[in-house]
């Protein structure tokens, strides 16, 4: 095909030391001597991106000549974080180009600390969707991530007063030389005007969109590493430009703010990333950045598809899309109208394509988090969409009649319109009928969603709704973020599980050695007193890495309970000072995590965190046996070094509301214990740890849906458990907050009135629990057993593991499927 072979790349450090100079030199315009630290990154990483191209441009021409399945993966968020550590990684460089680095006195782990993090993602779901990158490139499926080049990612968090504060993200205010603008790339998207039907001579008549408002979608390409380097995929992010940059009539005419107000507007598609994945927001930015990103990755695919076969008949053949959550789903809708209004494809063909092609992956069962869009704004943001989905209910409701006899309250309950509170949108029905395979991210989560939310749909389409199990990708969470441990674990059973981490499992023997397990324990070691030396200069705190490191990160959620894990820490500060004669085992709770702008209670939760640490690290009676830190700006690579400094990893969800966690593994992969609720993946790590090695308390999600039908309050058992009572009523005196001391009355008084998220119920097996460990922890060698046995025992978890499962079982495609 004409593109020449690139030429072997050496990976001495002699030519990495003479590519990055070079770059340095002809690409920055710096020499080594006058080269600052952030002339030192971006030269490695244009050295660095240089062999990537190489290996990018080989695997296209690869999956060219192959000709197998493409997966498309389309998601709202991609939460990266940064990308030349996993890149020099994944391609064998770490060594040498520290080498390299080193010539000119330049430390690699310190320039890799200056990249900003690509946070265009909430939490789990857009982390998944990252880890999912690098493994399709690592097993060989040839996947194309589809998303939103945001202009802003995740806001930076600050802490004030204890209390949070919002700050804006710019990730790309110095440029970002990861990713390659695709001016050929881009497609038309339109927003809002009026359907018209046609009738041209010869031709069935047909429904024409004429989009009121018109924007650009331009691509821009970033290259996903593989392990080994082997394959590299790309993930292809979609920026919104106006069509008509300014407009000339109104510029000349002198009205210059006017000229720029379509650009302006244009842009704002692609501005900022949404930060609350907690309550589905319904505003109407929100549905252009889900349809502008759908529709373009629909555009390109479609065009991709006609370049290489001659019509789009065999399109779910050629293509798998897999839509993550329902922020993509108005796909659905968006294929079908290119099916049928551009392509001239019949309705039922159309159909059949559609639903063979797509495939939908739910992220969470909350009821306040589901999306539905009110009609009226569907219909004049998307009116033609619009018509295609009721046409689509309207198909589905006469299968549902004619052929399962289903009444009015049946069809209802299917139905993708909601004529409850003011007509809606249904759009995890829209995805759920759109897609030939639905799954869920957990055993338990999965169950789930057979019972409660499309417990219909699951009924009439009973073998639509399959598991895939979350996974995290190994080479990220412990050979990078723990070099120290894996480089234990080569020594101990060779370098076989870098390639398959089931192979991991080696060490389980190891588990009973003394020798091994003092190691493991003096790497754990060594990554908190890191994490330490992060908490002293960040936050002016010192902690003992002698301690229990006891963390719970993750997005502040009242279903995560990290109000559950401060009023432990208040009732173990105050049985500290009660009994200080007691052999207590020094603990460290280390939070972190953000919290939605808007979301009140979770702010609460932050604020308490924040200053429960202020009282108690400061009382002279617990002499450092009880720490509390809330470390800000939760992030990627903040992750990064608290997973492997981890003893203890707090799991601790109301059951059945956690879909799966994802956190969970990345510690426990790293050697922490967990205390976990049986909850998402927690189950399934039991299942694999054994019940020896895992700490599992409280009600089970069936006695939690019980109990909420029975509707107790917290109040009888606050009445009786002096422990919690005491915890409470230090909050509500104002304890930890006297320059305001009713800051926390509506938190406390939720307890009393309702405990709708079990905390006042799960409090005593959570508080017995957590004994329990201090106790084992005081014998080291039983501890670091455990430790050791969860390392070994996860290696299922690893998301290579759930990629092979979705492309053999949702895809068929990738290695060993028929192309
Ligand atoms: C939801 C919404 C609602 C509308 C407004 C914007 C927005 C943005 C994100 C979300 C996603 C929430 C769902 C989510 O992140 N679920 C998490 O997915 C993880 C990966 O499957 C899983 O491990 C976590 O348990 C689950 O909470």
């Amino acid at each position: 095909n004409g593109v020449q072979k690139p030429e072997p790349r050496l990976n001495d450090p002699d030519t990495l030391a003479r590519q990055i100079v070079e770059k340095l030199t002809y690409s920055i315009g710096k020499n080594p001597a006058s080269a600052r630290k952030y002339d030192w990154l971006r030269a490695t990483t244009l050295a660095v991106r240089d062999r990537i191209i190489d290996h990018w441009f080989e695997s296209a021409d690869r999956f060219a000549e192959e000709g197998g399945k493409r997966v498309c993966y389309l998601s709202m968020e991609f939460l990266i974080g940064r990308m030349l550590r996993d890149a020099i990684n994944n391609l064998g460089l770490t060594e040498p180009v520290r080498e390299a680095l080193a010539r000119y006195g330049v430390e690699l782990d310190m320039i890799e600390l200056l990249e900003p993090d690509a946070a265009l993602g909430n939490g789990g779901l857009g982390r998944l969707a990252a880890c999912f990158m690098e493994s399709m490139a690592s097993t060989g499926v040839p996947g194309y991530g589809y998303g939103i080049r945001y202009v802003h990612g995740f806001f930076r968090q600050e802490i004030a007063d204890g209390a949070q504060v919002e700050l804006p993200e710019n990730w790309l205010v110095h440029g970002n030389p990861w990713e390659f603008e695709r001016r050929n790339a881009s497609y038309e998207i339109g927003f809002g005007g009026k359907v018209s039907m046609i009738q041209e001579a010869g031709r069935p008549a047909r429904q024409v969109w004429r989009p009121a408002e018109r924007v650009l979608a331009v691509a821009y390409d970033t290259p996903m590493v593989g392990w080994r380097g082997r394959q590299v995929n790309t993930l292809r992010l979609w920026s919104a430009q106006a069509l008509d940059p300014i407009l000339l009539d109104a510029f000349n005419s002198g009205d210059h703010i006017g000229a720029l107000v379509e650009s302006n507007k244009a842009e704002a598609i692609t501005r900022v990333l949404y930060p609350a994945d907690s309550h589905q927001a319904g505003q109407e930015l929100r549905l252009r950045q889900e349809y502008f990103f759908s529709s373009a990755s629909l555009q390109d695919i479609i065009r991709r598809h006609l370049e290489e076969n001659d019509n789009l008949s065999n399109l779910a053949d050629k293509v798998a899309i897999q839509l993550n959550d329902t922020h993509p789903a108005v796909s659905v809708a968006e294929l079908m109208r290119l099916l049928v209004d551009v392509h001239g494809f019949g309705w039922d063909e159309a159909w059949t394509i559609t639903r063979a092609t797509f495939s939908y992956t739910n992220h969470t069962l909350l009821p306040e988090a589901l999306e539905h869009w009110p009609i009226h704004l569907f219909e004049r943001l998307l009116p033609r969409q619009m018509q295609i989905i009721y046409a689509i209910n309207a198909g589905i409701i006469r299968e549902a009649a004619q052929e399962h006899g289903y009444d009015d309250g049946q069809v209802a309950a299917i139905s993708l319109i909601d004529e409850g509170n003011g007509r809606r949108v249904r759009m995890g029905q829209l995805a759920f009928v759109g897609s030939h395979a639905v799954n869920g991210v957990s055993a338990l989560h999965t169950d789930l969603m057979k019972q409660t939310v499309f417990r219909d749909l699951h009924e009439l389409y009973p073998d639509r709704i399959q598991n895939k199990t979350n996974g995290v990708t190994p080479r990220r969470w412990l050979m990078e973020a723990n070099p120290g441990l894996t480089g234990l674990i080569t020594e101990a059973i060779g370098p076989g599980f870098l390639d398959d981490i089931e192979k991991i499992i080696e060490i389980d023997d190891l588990a009973d050695d003394a020798a091994f397990r003092e190691r493991f324990a003096a790497i754990k070691r060594q990554n908190k007193e890191r994490l330490a030396n992060v908490i002293g200069e960040r936050m002016a705190t010192s902690v003992d890495p002698s301690a229990i490191f006891d963390i719970q990160v993750k997005r502040i959620h009242e279903y995560k309970r990290q109000f559950l894990n401060i009023i432990e820490a208040i009732a173990l500060y105050d049985q500290i000072r009660s009994h200080p004669e007691r052999n207590w085992t020094p603990r460290v709770k280390i939070f972190a995590g953000k919290a939605a702008p808007s979301y009140v209670q979770a702010k609460e939760i932050i604020h308490l965190a924040n200053d429960v640490g202020r009282v108690i690290n400061a009382d002279p009676a617990v002499r450092d046996l009880l720490k509390v830190v809330f470390i800000p700006n939760y992030n990627v690579s903040l992750a990064e070094i608290i997973m492997p400094a981890a003893d203890l990893s707090e799991q601790i969800s109301t059951a059945g509301l956690e879909a799966s966690g994802t956190g969970n593994m990345k510690f426990a992969l790293n050697g922490a214990l967990t205390i976990g609720t049986l909850d998402g993946a927690n189950v399934e790590m039991l299942e694999h740890v054994g019940e020896d090695n895992i700490f599992i308390f409280g009600l089970t999600a069936s006695e939690v849906a019980q109990r909420r039908r029975e509707a107790h309050s917290g109040r009888s058992i606050i009445d009786n458990e002096p422990m919690l009572r005491e915890a409470l009523d230090a909050i509500s005196s104002g304890l930890f907050c006297p320059d305001s001391p009713s800051r926390f009355h509506s938190l406390v008084s939720n307890l009393y009135n309702n405990d709708w998220w079990m905390i006042c119920a799960d409090f005593k097996a959570y508080w017995d629990t957590q004994r329990t460990l201090d106790d084992l922890y005081t014998r080291q060698d039983e501890w670091q057993a455990k430790a050791v046995h969860n390392t070994a025992r996860m290696g299922w978890f690893s998301s290579d593991r759930s990629i092979r499962e979705y492309a053999r079982d949702i895809w068929k495609a990738g290695p060993g499927q028929a192309g």
